[in-house]
């Protein structure tokens, strides 16, 4: 049972494939260059071409999508290609190669409008702060279409601020440690009775607003908190888009 992880070579990708192999998960990678330190299966090619993911997807079980442009100030042209063209394609070829299950890479930002309240559900509706948030709502909404209509078990990830350690004071909220990513992916692709479902990947802030429950209803048990590094960072105003915005200053780039 192989799961492809696409855009391998990536910061989330590069946490995973060095995760998931532990956890007793077979990887193939894809990238558009070759992955050096990677002594595994891989495809080097772009995800907008069919001829490449197909190579790809041969005995696939289930996908990591990971692969795009992931920044907030993206043009249209370049989420036109890589996220819009580039995920169709993926979920396509996953579909034709008989995966069944995809983890989706959402983001924060597809909802990024949101104002800060007590508990945000994971399905919060779609209020993208960017063209790169609207383009990762575009993703969710394949999901949910690849979900229905053929029976595809989905699970889309609106992941938060992934790094090693919280980046700014917004992130005492929105981390996502390396750990609990690996954590995260692990649950969806084990979860048996995944069938759509919309997660936040966050760890476990004390000071999150983003409702854990339906991402530990498939598995996700995070264990890291950035409250550990809270002394390093100053605090917010309320009047801060950073504190005010599930997207933070995005909202205003
Ligand atoms: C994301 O989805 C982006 O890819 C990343 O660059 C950060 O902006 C992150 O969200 C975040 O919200 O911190």
């Amino acid at each position: 049972m192989i799961t492809l992880i696409t855009g391998a070579a990536g910061h989330i990708g590069t946490c995973l494939r060095r995760g998931l192999p532990a956890l007793g998960h077979r990887l193939r990678l894809t990238d558009r260059g070759p992955i050096e330190d990677a002594d595994v299966d891989q495809v080097v090619g772009d995800i907008t071409d069919p001829a490449t993911l197909a190579r790809a997807m041969e005995g696939v079980r289930a996908v990591v999508h990971l692969a795009g442009d992931p920044s907030t100030g993206a043009s249209f042209e370049s989420v036109l290609d890589a996220n819009i063209e580039g995920t169709y394609r993926v979920f396509e070829a996953a579909r034709l190669a008989g995966a069944e299950r995809i983890v989706f890479a959402s983001s924060n930002h597809a909802a990024g409008f949101t104002p800060r309240q007590e508990c945000a559900p994971a399905d919060t509706p779609v209020r993208p702060d960017s063209l790169y948030g609207v383009s990762k709502a575009y993703g969710e909404a394949l999901g949910r279409y690849y979900a229905d209509r053929y029976g595809m078990r989905v699970a889309c990830l609106r992941i938060g601020s992934f790094e090693p350690r919280p980046p700014d004071a917004r992130a005492l909220s929105t981390w996502l440690s390396p750990g609990d990513m690996v954590r995260l992916a692990h649950a969806c692709l084990t979860a048996p009775d995944l069938t759509y479902a919309l997660v936040w990947g966050v760890s476990a802030n004390t000071r999150g607003w983003l409702d854990l429950k339906p991402g530990r209803a498939l598995g996700y048990d995070p264990r890291d908190d950035a409250e550990a590094y809270a002394a390093e960072l100053p605090e917010l105003d309320v009047a801060d888009p950073d504190y005010a915005w599930l997207g933070g200053r995005t909202v205003e780039s």
